[in-house]
Parts: C-alpha cells; structure tokens; sequence
C-alpha cells in the first residue's frame, strides 16, 4: 500500500540502515504489507526510496524504506541521488520526519566498511537538528547465538564516539527492535509526538539551493572518490614496478599474480572514475535545470511586463478618448448655447422693434421716411 495522498494527520518515519540490516523486515513486520520484498542473501532488494502506509492509534502511520549505501548494484551516487529526491520533495510538501529508525543487525561481528559508510553518509543526510528524532537500533536479535555476544556489541558501539556515541550524546536514542509488530510498534508509539524536524540535506538543497554535490552527503562522497582514485593509482604504480621486477627476475608465477591483480586494482579504478564522472554530470544536470528555471522565469517576469505596460496603454488611450469626447461635447454644448443665446437676443431685438413701432404709429413711420 503505497502512500499517494498525504492524510493531513500523517507520521512520517524513514527506516535507514546498511543493506541487510532488516530495513524491509521491519516494514512489513510493522506496517503488515506483505508485498514488501526482504532480502533473502547480502544483495539488495531496495533500489528505491518507498513509502507504505497504515493506520495505527486513529493516524496514518507513513514508513519509508530507503536503499542502503556501500551497495553491490548501485554507486553511492545513485543511491544518495534517490534519497534527496525523495527527501526534496517532501520536504516541498511541507512533509517532515517525526522520526528515523536507524537499523544495526546486532549479527555484525565489527563496524565493517559498510557500516561505517552507512553510519557516516546517515550523519552527513541528517545532520544535527534531527537527531532528537533518531532512533539508533539494533536488530535481528533472535539471530544471536549468544544474548550477551550482542550485548557487548550494542555497548561497544555507544561506548565508540566515531559509532553511535557521538550521536548518543547530541540527542539520538538507542533502541532494540525484537523482530516482531509489537516491538515495531513501541519505537513508532514513541515518536509519534516528535515535533517533526527537517535533515540537513533537505534544508541545504531545497533552502540553501545547493546541488548534490555541494551538500555536505555529496561532499562525502566526493572526497571518498578523490581519496579512493588516488589510492588505486599508486597502488597501480606499486604493482607495476613489483611486476617489472618479476619479469627481471623471470618469475612467471609472481608476473601472472601481479599482473590478475593489477587487472583488478585497474577495474576499481576505472569504476571510481565513472562514478566521478556520474556525480559531475548529476552537477551539471541540476546546473542545466536551474538556468533552464532562471531562463523560464525571467520570459515570465518579460511576459508579465509586457502585459502590465499593455494594459497601462490601453487605460491611457480610454481616458484620452474619453476626454475628446467629453470635450466634443462640451464643444457641442457650448456651440448650441451660443445659438440659443443668438436667437434669443435676435427675437429680444425683433419684439423691442416692434413694439416701438407700435408706440410711434403713423409718426413714427413717417419719421422713418
Ligand atoms: N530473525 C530476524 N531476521 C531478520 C530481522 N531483520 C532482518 N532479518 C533478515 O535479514 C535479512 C535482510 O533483511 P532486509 O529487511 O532485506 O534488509 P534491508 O536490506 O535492510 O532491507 C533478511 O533475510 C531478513 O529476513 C529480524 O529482526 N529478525
Ligand atoms: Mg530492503
């Protein structure tokens, strides 16, 4: 059940984690959708940031299951590409996180590199602001062999600034979740109140307006790809030179393990050199969009222009036809006044004349002559 309309009295919880942590298992667990797909080996089932929705206590409860990073099936790029889209766009619709559940499979024997990435690529996206919110939790308890083996592992990582201690005292919480609804259900029982707060990656791309790679995610992920390019390279160079060495010394078998390796160290290199190039395009992409947007916006601002100095003209010639008119009445007027006036002084005249005549009689008509 995927969340299309946003109820208005909906909790938005996103479920982040490395890949294999039980990011699926915990949302079909708590939310019932059985359609969710849970991953049955080390790959990925979650390419996609996806939202599934229930009703629990009188709300509708939002769950977003989000792809993990350091993945066999997508570069870091992709994946960070897809959470800020999705993290963008409600942050426009006025949608925050009541909450983050942070997922750790308590069966990880050490932080490996995978763990580490996630953990840091989740401070980079969240940011400091919403850590009140965070729920730093392990998982997959059942899994354990040994409660205590787990427990030791659960304090080592609180106890580790660079794990979840630094983060533990900024504000974020440390949870279990025991693999069942129930459990589930407590941790979203009790971020249900959560004042929603926004990530950093939502205030720096949709507020602050930078690109992807100018956040401080896509940040991370730059400098990782600068630093990784420059280990391969002089890890190359190293293994060239011992297998110039070997082809000296004609050691055949040396020559063909340098050489499978060198393969290998190339292949690496060439795939952090293509997620460079993906990650400028991205750049350039967004760049492109945004004048595209400036453009599109400054023939609006002509348009709207042109039509405010349309209409001012229209106004000016109405009132000066308005007032020709008026003044060709006037003129009108007058000119019809002016006969009326003439009339009357001519029949003024002609009546004053007569009676003259009158009052004169004979005399007067001979006194004319
Ligand atoms: N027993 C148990 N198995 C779990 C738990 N969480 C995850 N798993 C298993 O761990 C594997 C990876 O889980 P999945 O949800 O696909 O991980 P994701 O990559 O974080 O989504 C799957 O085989 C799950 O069945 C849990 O809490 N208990
Ligand atoms: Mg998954």
């Amino acid at each position: 059940m995927k969340a299309n309309v946003v109820p208005s009295n909906e909790i938005l919880i996103a479920v982040m984690g490395a890949t294999g942590a039980g990011k699926s298992y915990f949302i079909r667990e708590v939310s019932g959708c059985s359609g969710i797909n849970v991953s049955n080996g080390l790959h990925s089932c979650t390419s996609q940031v996806e939202s599934y929705s229930f009703e629990h206590a009188g709300v509708t409860i939002t769950l977003v299951d989000t792809p993990g990073f350091n993945d066999t099936t997508r570069t870091d790029t992709e994946v960070l590409g897809e959470i800020s889209n999705w993290t963008s766009e409600t942050f426009r619709e006025n949608r925050l996180l009541s909450g983050i559940i942070y997922l750790h499979s308590v069966t990880n024997i050490r932080m490996d590199g995978s763990a580490v990435k996630n953990l840091r690529m989740f401070q980079k996206l969240c940011g400091s602001g919403a850590l009140k919110n965070v729920f730093l939790t392990t998982t997959q308890w059942s899994r354990v062999t040994d409660q205590a083996d787990g427990e030791v592992r659960e304090r080592d990582l609180c106890k580790e600034r660079n794990f979840w201690g630094l983060l533990i005292d900024k504000g974020a919480t440390l949870q279990r979740f025991h693999g069942t609804r129930e459990s589930g259900l407590k941790l979203i029982e009790q971020l249900m109140p959560n004042k929603p707060a926004a990530l950093d990656i939502q205030e720096q791309i949709v507020t602050q307006k930078r690109t992807l790679i100018g956040t401080d995610a896509g940040q991370c992920i730059d400098s990782e790809l600068a630093t990784l390019e420059k280990k391969y390279q002089g890890e190359i160079e190293t293994l060239e030179r011992e297998r110039r060495e070997a082809v000296n010394e004609k050691d055949h078998e040396m020559k063909a393990l340098l050489t499978g390796e060198l393969g290998k160290v190339r292949e690496m290199l060439e795939k952090t050199a293509a997620e460079k190039i993906q990650l400028a395009e991205m750049h350039a992409e967004e760049m492109r969009r945004r004048d595209a947007e400036k453009l599109r916006d400054e023939e609006r601002r002509k348009e709207d222009q042109r039509r405010t100095q349309a209409k001012l003209e229209k106004v000016e010639a109405d009132t000066k036809r308005q007032a020709e008119l008026h003044a060709a009445e006037m003129r009108k007027r007058e000119e019809r006044d002016e006969k009326r006036r003439k009339e009357e002084q001519e029949r003024a005249a002609s009546a004053a004349m007569r009676r003259i005549g009158v009052q004169l009689g004979p005399v007067g008509f001979h006194l004319q002559f």
